[in-house]
């Protein structure tokens, strides 16, 4: 008999695939090889003990399964709140609340800039009576409660405070996580506020005041989810993420709090994507990397250096086109977040890519988590995939990779100083491009998208928001608190806020002050922006990454001569303001296509965030513009897409030609066609094949695609 030897491994293996190369080089630069063995594989350790990889319990889930908790909001605090009690009645386990974007932004409902944007994408919340009624019949001493707010996270952490406090709940049992993570937000989330400085000193103010008066509040949740979501990598999200959060810990630190006293209340949240073994070693490496961050601050308490972690699955995974491989999709990275050690997890729905949530959907993805749970024993032993060859290797790889980054970032001057110079931003949108290539060239399968089609597309029921009825009573409530509250309490409070905002004293002391004297969102976040200003900013399309790695196929070649075709038309290459009106800051998708129109040859004017349609059109006029681009992902559309076109109409300019693209449900097309909208893009759409489109549009005879 002959020992089986690595050699003699290799030997058979080139033998079985005619010495083809199995790597595979993942988007992270790792290269994967087809076997892993012991001698690729570091000792991990134990669980519950330094560094963490294998989790931060002794027991994990053997002794306490993960929380299954549910991100949702939308309409009014009534709606949800009845949302939040069916769910919780179902087998939720913590709750999550979704803001509405006039929220997040510091506007009140009756802001004339918010117009499409109350109630849709979460739920509105202008006062702290709102955050009465959405906690209505909830203990807040017993439901550890999340809440995704970053912006206007000083009005909604005193609403919150002050609602417990009128339920009889004392600040100090008061359990939960608000998300309070603002440095993303200057990357890829974009609901900031004030400018960068400002923003920072809030994040310290909450982490000082809920350190003394909250010791079971979570003060921050850290967040790599939204570079996954837009475009990053593993490495990227972890890299940025732990030195976002080594940031915050030295910001806090300066400001004169000791380590030990914070950081045990420090949490984080990733995204799950659907490379399943990386998902995993993802949140491993995390918490290995944390524990080395911390101690090398100084920590002593073991508590301090241990990464507790939320996970959501991958929105941007979850596709239009055949919705009901989402749930597939779904149940893998939810494993991926579970055997990875999650404390906390949400799963989305199936209908993610087109709308929010219905009951229906809402129940197959908590379901999901609770079948795992429950049925399939994958709780009862603790990081069942320690020791596997190919995790331990990965996860030991992407924490070295990560920690080289990290060291990138503190020769910048640490993340403030990195996210001002644009380089993580840049890295991400890049990452980015490169896989929207890699999906529109079908190098990445997506079944159901670029592979195995259905013929016939799905209907799915979508969750409808009345948007209009939404904001009438918010706003009838809205005059309600307005006039029965005591104007002079009021106003003195706010003028406290907006002295304190200057003189360095605590915010969320003097916020919560005026949340009792029934001072609005809006008017809190006034009285700082009186002082701190509002940040604003132009998106920056990377170029040069979508394009070549096109230029050899044959459809690219025609859309690039087609575009030199109207160019000669034109006397000027064909002119496209890719557009984002309202709120919703989700700029992924804009950025994606204005990147790949740019690389084929279109002049491209990225409009700033946040515009009105007014300003659009003005921008459009201005620059001349042969066709308009709206990506809408916060469910704006109907209202704000029209207000566009018909301020076109009135300028004589009916013949801008204005398409849409991103979240928007097949019910809404005809709404949108008759309206004027001449071109619709869902999530999933090939950004060639967009561009062949758009040169039909202008009026260039564009071949069909060969075969379709
Ligand atoms: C846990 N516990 C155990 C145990 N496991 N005790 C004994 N044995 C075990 N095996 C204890 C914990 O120590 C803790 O108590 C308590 O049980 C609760 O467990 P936890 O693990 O802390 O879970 P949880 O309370 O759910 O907190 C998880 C968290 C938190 C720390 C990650 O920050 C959190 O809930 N984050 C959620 C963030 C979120 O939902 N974000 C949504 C973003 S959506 P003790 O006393 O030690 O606390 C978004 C989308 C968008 O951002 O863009 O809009
Ligand atoms: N309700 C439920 N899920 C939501 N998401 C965003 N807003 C809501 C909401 N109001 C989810 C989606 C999205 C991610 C950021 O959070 O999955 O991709």
């Amino acid at each position: 008999m002959t020992e089986p030897t690595l050699a003699k491994w290799q030997a058979a293996a080139a033998k079985e695939v005619k010495g083809r190369d199995l790597t595979w080089h993942t988007p992270e630069g790792i290269a994967i090889r087809p076997l892993y063995t012991g001698a690729d594989a570091p000792d991990p350790g134990l669980p519950g003990f330094a560094p963490f990889t294998r989790g931060v319990r002794a027991t994990m889930y053997a002794g306490r399964a993960w929380t299954i908790r549910q991100y949702a909001g939308f309409s009014t605090a009534e709606e949800s709140n009845a949302f939040y009690r069916r769910n919780l009645a179902a087998g939720q386990k913590g709750l999550s609340v979704a803001f509405d974007l006039a929220t997040h932004r510091g506007y009140d409902s009756d802001h004339p800039r918010v117009v499409g944007d109350v109630g849709k994408a979460g739920v509105a919340i202008d006062s702290v009576e709102d955050m009465k009624i959405l906690f209505d019949g909830i203990p807040l001493d017993e439901m550890s409660v999340s809440m995704t707010m970053n912006g206007a996270v000083i009005p909604i952490l005193a609403f919150f405070i002050v609602a417990g406090e009128e339920q009889g709940v004392r600040q100090a049992a008061l359990d939960g996580t608000i998300q309070n993570d603002i440095l993303k937000e200057f990357m890829v989330r974009n609901t900031y506020i004030y400018p960068p400085e400002p923003s920072m000193r809030i994040v310290s103010d909450i982490i000082a005041y809920t350190s003394a008066n909250m010791p079971k509040f979570n003060s921050i949740s850290i967040s790599g989810y939204h570079m996954h979501e837009a475009g990053a990598t593993a490495v990227q999200e972890l890299a940025f993420t732990i030195a976002d959060g080594k940031e915050y810990v030295r910001r806090a630190m300066e400001s004169g709090l000791d380590i030990d006293a914070f950081a045990g209340r420090l949490s984080f949240f990733f995204g799950i994507g659907m490379n399943f073994f990386m998902e995993v070693a993802k949140l491993r490496a995390a918490r290995t990397l944390w524990w080395r961050v911390m101690d090398g601050l100084g920590a002593k308490d073991e508590r301090s250096k241990m990464l507790r972690t939320h996970c959501q699955t991958s929105g941007v995974s979850l596709q239009e086109s055949d919705p009901y491989n989402n749930v597939i999709r779904t149940t893998v990275e939810a494993l991926a977040a579970v055997l990875g050690g999650t404390q906390s997890l949400h799963t989305n729905a199936l209908d993610e890519a087109i709308a929010l949530p219905t009951d229906f959907s809402a129940r197959i993805a908590r379901n999901t988590q609770i079948v795992l749970a429950e049925e399939t024993g994958v709780t009862r032993v603790v990081d069942p995939l320690g020791g596997s060859y190919y995790v331990e290797a990965l996860t030991a790889e992407l924490v070295e990779k990560a920690w080289a980054i990290i060291g990138e970032v503190d020769a910048l001057g640490g993340m403030t100083a990195a996210v001002a110079s644009g380089m993580p931003k840049r890295l991400i949108e890049e990452a980015a491009a490169a896989k929207q290539a890699r999906v529109d060239r079908g190098e990445d399968v997506i079944v159901g998208v670029n592979k195995y089609r259905p013929a016939e597309a799905e209907l799915l029921d979508t969750l409808e928001v009345d948007n209009a009825a939404v904001r009438e009573a918010q706003v009838a409530r809205l005059a309600r608190v307005r006039a029965s509250r005591d104007a002079h309490a009021c106003r003195t409070a706010l003028d406290a806020l907006t002295e304190g905002a200057r003189s360095g004293a605590n915010l969320l002391a003097l916020a919560v002050e005026a949340a009792r004297a029934r001072a609005t969102l809006g008017e809190i976040s006034d009285a700082m922006e009186a002082v701190f200003g509002r940040h604003g900013a132009t998106p920056v399309p990377v170029t040069g990454i979508y394009g070549p790695a096109h230029e050899t196929d044959a459809r690219w070649r025609q859309v690039v001569e087609g575009i030199g075709a109207v160019s000669r038309r034109l006397g000027r290459a064909p002119r496209v303001l890719i557009a984002k009106m309202g709120q919703d800051g989700h700029d992924r998708g804009a950025n994606v296509v204005a990147s790949a129109f740019g690389d084929m040859g279109f002049e491209v004017v990225s409009g700033p965030l946040f515009q009105t349609p007014e300003e659009t059109a003005a921008l459009a006029l201005a620059r001349d513009v042969d066709a308009v681009g709206a990506s809408s992902l916060a469910a704006g559309h109907k209202t704000l897409i029209p207000a566009l076109i018909a301020r076109l109409r009135e300028a004589g300019r009916a013949d801008i030609k204005v398409f849409a693209g991103g979240v928007i449900p097949p019910q809404d097309y005809q709404m949108l066609r008759d309206a004027g909208v001449v071109g619709i893009y869902g999530p999933g759409s090939n950004i060639v094949e967009c561009a062949a489109d758009v040169l039909r549009l202008l009026g260039h005879n564009m071949p069909p695609v060969e075969g379709g």
